[in-house]
């Protein structure tokens, strides 16, 4: 098999990579290592910046997006008693946010691609990388027990964090950034109405919590966790009764609850690679960096990534101009280093640390108190929380 650009990974970057690259005239080839039911049973992200939703439209992918998600133009954090609804929109001059579930838009992805017969394989064994810094690097795997070799041009690695693209940058050339926090998040999901019409994030002695939501009818919570605690650990009662007492008095009473359709344990972690370029390989989204959840960009950063990834293949491919993907690698990190730390910045205000001491803890208060009063610092948040800009 021949094609211009090898895919390693059906997420939401490959997919979104290879139906970009396809509307230019592009040729690439799908790998997934799992069937299309089990990547379309993560559930993951909710919050879509601009950046995201936009680069959806223009991949011909928006349209259930613009029927069916919510624009939220506000959100609120609540701290010991403490409410602070951080107007978005009024911070930003009219940016907004897109509630719509990951698995949806993986969904549209999917089922663009199959629209258009792009070459998806998914249950792509043993997929290996090989001559990643010559002319034409190949990739080998096994589908239905039989061998395949894809010839290709490029290689982009969009196969998450546990994939082989990464993996297959030689030691002495990656350099790794990492922060692993001593903590998880459990999370369920519940056809409950959700508690409000916004994102509600919390903090409490005991630890955060965050009401978040998929629609009217579908509801999505979080709550900060014991890194080895396992999901036989919380039953739908305890998770229950730990989430309302972390909320505000008010909403843990109006809180509607059901029986979880899903439950899962993630555990919080910042992660950088450098660079995202190993010869003829590109790595994008998760492939390359991890964000904790809490300044809900892991998604929105695989989105500028890729961006970034389709123009520059795209020039190469058609204009044989090489600029763009020589320059690929700075201009990504330029903007996932922002999203790292407001992310870390957020993860940090939010949640118990268990051992830290007092002065910390001040410092956590001190830093809300000053966020209630300073219109400058409601901005920050709010800049970096509808996406900063594709530079
Ligand atoms: P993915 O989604 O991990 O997809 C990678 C794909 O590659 C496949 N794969 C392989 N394929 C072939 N060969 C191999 N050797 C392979 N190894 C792996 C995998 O099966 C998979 O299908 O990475 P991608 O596409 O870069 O997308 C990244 C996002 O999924 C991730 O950043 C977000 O989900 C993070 N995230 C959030 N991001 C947001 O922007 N907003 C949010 O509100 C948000 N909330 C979240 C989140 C992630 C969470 N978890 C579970 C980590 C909430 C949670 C709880
Ligand atoms: C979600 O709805 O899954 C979600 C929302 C906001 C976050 C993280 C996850 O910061």
């Amino acid at each position: 098999m021949k094609t211009q650009v090898a895919i390693i990974g059906g997420g939401p970057s490959g997919l979104l990579l290879s139906q970009l690259l396809h509307r230019a005239g592009v040729d690439s080839v799908v790998l997934e290592r799992r069937s299309r039911d089990y990547v379309l049973g993560r559930i993951r992200a909710g919050v879509l910046e601009q950046g995201l939703t936009d680069l959806l439209r223009h991949a011909g992918v928006g349209a259930r997006m613009d029927r069916e998600g919510e624009i939220h133009d506000g959100f609120s954090i609540a701290v010991g008693g403490r409410e602070l609804r951080v107007d978005l929109a009024g911070l930003t001059g009219g940016k907004t946010v897109t509630v719509y579930g990951q698995t949806e838009v993986t969904r549209d992805l999917y089922a663009a691609r199959e629209a258009m017969d792009g070459a998806v394989i998914t249950q792509a064994e043993d997929i290996t990388l090989h001559d990643l810094t010559a002319d034409r690097p190949r990739v080998t795997f096994v589908k239905d027990g039989a061998p395949h070799t894809l010839e290709a041009a490029f290689v982009a690695g969009c196969d998450g964090f546990h994939g082989v693209s990464r993996k297959s940058i030689p030691a002495d050339i990656l350099r790794e950034y990492e922060k692993v926090y001593p903590f998880g998040w459990l999370g369920i999901l519940s056809e409950t109405p959700p508690v409000a019409e916004e994102l509600i994030y919390a903090r409490h002695d005991e630890g955060f919590a965050l009401c978040s939501l998929r629609s009217r009818v579908l509801s999505r919570y979080y709550v900060q966790c014991p890194l080895d605690d396992r999901i036989e650990d919380w039953p739908d009662d305890r998770f229950w009764a730990v989430l309302k007492s972390r909320l505000p008095g008010d909403v843990a009473a109006r809180l509607v609850t059901g029986p979880a359709i899903e439950k899962s344990i993630a555990p919080l972690r910042s992660y950088v690679a450098e660079p995202m370029r190993y010869g003829r390989l590109f790595l994008a989204g998760d492939a390359a960096h991890i964000v904790p959840p809490t300044g809900a960009k892991g998604l929105n950063l695989a989105a500028s990534d890729i961006h970034y990834l389709s123009r520059a293949l795209i020039a190469c491919c058609r204009d044989g101009s090489e600029q763009a993907l020589m320059d690929y690698s700075a201009r990504a990190l330029a903007r996932v280093w922002k999203a790292e730390r407001f992310s870390w910045w957020m993860t940090t205000l939010l949640h118990r640390f268990p051992e830290d001491g007092a002065f910390n803890h001040r410092i956590q208060q001190a830093e809300f108190d000053y966020l209630l009063g300073s219109r400058a610092a409601q901005t920050a948040l709010a800049e970096n929380y509808v996406g900063l800009p594709y530079a």
